[in-house]
C-alpha cells in the first residue's frame, strides 16, 4: 500500500496511524525547524491519544531548538538505550527527509527489525521508494504544514497549542519567516491559528534567528569578504573550508541560513554553496530567487530537493569539486537565462 498522491488521502492515513499503538518518530540528520517542529507537532496529538510515542532522532537536538523541548521529548538515538524498543514498535513516522539515508544508522534499524514507515513529506521520492507509506505534497510550504491539515483532518478539537508552537516553527523556518515564494494563505492560517492560543510568536523568531553563535558571526565574516561572481553576476557563490570552520570553532548549524543571504544580493539569481565535509566530500547547496530551478543541477550531481532550494553531497577534494560543481551550475544557468 502506497499513498503517494496529490491530493492526499487523509482518512487512509488516519486508519494507518489509528491501528499503531507504538509509533517512533524522526527527521534527518542535522535537523532542521520543519522536521523538529512537525514532529513535535504530531507527537502531542498522538500523546492525547494515549499513544506509546517517542521522538528519536539521529542529531541532537540544536541548542536554538531548545524552545520546543520543554517536556524533554527529543531523545538522540542511541542503539543500546533504544533498540529494545524500537524492534516491537508498529509504525515509524519519518518527516521531512527527502532521502532515507538522511537519518543514517536508523534507517538501519528500522529495517534490521522490518518496521513499517510511513514518509511525511514535502521533497519529491521516486514513485519506487523503501516506504511502506509515502506521503508526499509538494506543494506544501513545510511538512509542518502537512501536520496541520493531518490535525485538521483529524481532531475533533482544536490542535492544541503545544502542536501549533511546532507547527508554527515548521512553517516559519521552511518559508524564511514568511517571505519565501513557497509562503501561501496556509501559512498565514497557521500564524493565525498559533497567535489565537496566545503563542508569543516574535520569541520563536528570537530564538532561532536572533542567537547566533559568536563563532557564526567569525565565519560569516570569512566567506563574505570572498564571494565569487560569474555571469555578470547573476550566480554567487563561495565555498567554506574545514580549516574555517576550525578557526571559527564553528559547528555545522553556524553554516545555516547562508546560501540564503547570497542570494539577497542584487542582481544574484541563484548562490551556491560548496561546504568541505572532510578530504574527499563537500555539501553543496543551491538557493534560487525563482527565475531559475536548481533542483536539476542538483540531481545532476546526485542530489536533489526542491525547485529553488537543493542540494547534493560531492564526492572529491575542495579544489576539483568546486572547479566541476561551478562549471555544471554556470552552464546550467546560462542555458536558461538564453530561454528566458
Ligand atoms: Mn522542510
Amino acid at each position: 500500500m502506497n499513498f503517494n498522491n496529490t491530493p492526499i488521502d487523509w482518512n487512509a492515513v488516519s486508519k494507518v496511524i489509528e491501528n499503531a499503538n507504538s509509533l517512533m518518530l524522526t527527521t534527518h540528520e542535522n535537523p532542521d525547524g520543519d522536521g523538529l517542529g512537525a514532529e513535535c507537532g504530531l507527537y502531542y496529538h498522538l500523546k492525547e491519544q494515549i499513544k506509546d510515542v517517542r521522538i528519536i532522532n539521529y542529531s541532537p537536538l540544536p541548542s536554538q531548538y531548545e524552545f520546543l523541548d520543554e517536556d524533554k521529548i527529543f531523545e538522540c538515538y542511541d542503539s543500546k538505550i533504544h533498540d529494545d524498543w524500537i524492534k516491537n514498535l508498529d509504525l515509524v513516522i519519518v518527516f521531512d527527509v527527502g532521502d532515507f539515508v538522511r537519518v543514517r544508522d536508523l534507517a538501519d534499524t528500522i529495517k534490521r527489525f522490518d518496521i513499517d514507515v510511513m514518509n511525511i513529506d514535502h521533497h519529491p521520492h521516486p514513485d519506487k521508494n523503501s516506504f511502506e507509506y509515502n506521503i508526499v505534497d509538494l506543494s506544501a510550504a513545510a511538512t509542518g504544514c502537512m501536520v496541520y491539515d493531518y490535525l485538521k483532518f483529524v481532531r475533533e478539537s482544536d490542535i492544541s497549542k503545544s502542536s501549533l508552537l511546532g507547527i508554527y516553527t515548521a512553517t516559519m523556518t521552511d518559508t524564511g519567516c514568511f517571505r519565501h515564494s513557497n509562503t501561501d494563505n496556509k501559512c498565514h492560517e497557521i500564524a493565525i491559528d498559533t497567535l489565537n492560543v496566545g503563542i508569543e510568536t516574535h520569541r520563536i523568531y528570537q530564538s532561532i534567528y536572533e542567537n547566533s553563535t559568536r563563532s557564526r558571526i567569525k565565519l560569516m565574516g570569512g566567506f563574505l569578504s570572498n564571494l565569487q561572481y560569474e555571469l555578470n553576476g547573476a550566480l554567487a557563490w563561495f565555498s567554506i573550508t574545514s580549516d574555517m570552520m576550525k578557526t571559527a570553532n564553528a559547528s555545522r548549524s553556524d553554516v545555516d541560513g547562508f546560501t540564503d543571504m547570497v542570494r539577497s544580493i542584487s542582481g544574484v539569481e541563484v548562490a551556491l554553496m560548496i561546504f568541505q565535509q572532510d578530504n574527499s566530500s563537500c555539501r553543496i547547496n543551491f538557493r534560487s530567487k525563482g527565475k531559475y530551478i536548481v533542483n536539476d543541477i542538483a540531481n545532476e550531481l546526485g542530489g536533489g530537493g526542491h525547485v529553488f532550494a537543493a542540494g547534493a553531497l560531492v564526492n572529491g577534494n575542495l579544489n576539483d569539486v568546486s572547479r566541476k560543481v561551478v562549471k555544471i551550475t554556470a552552464a546550467s544557468v546560462q542555458e536558461k537565462m538564453k530561454g528566458n
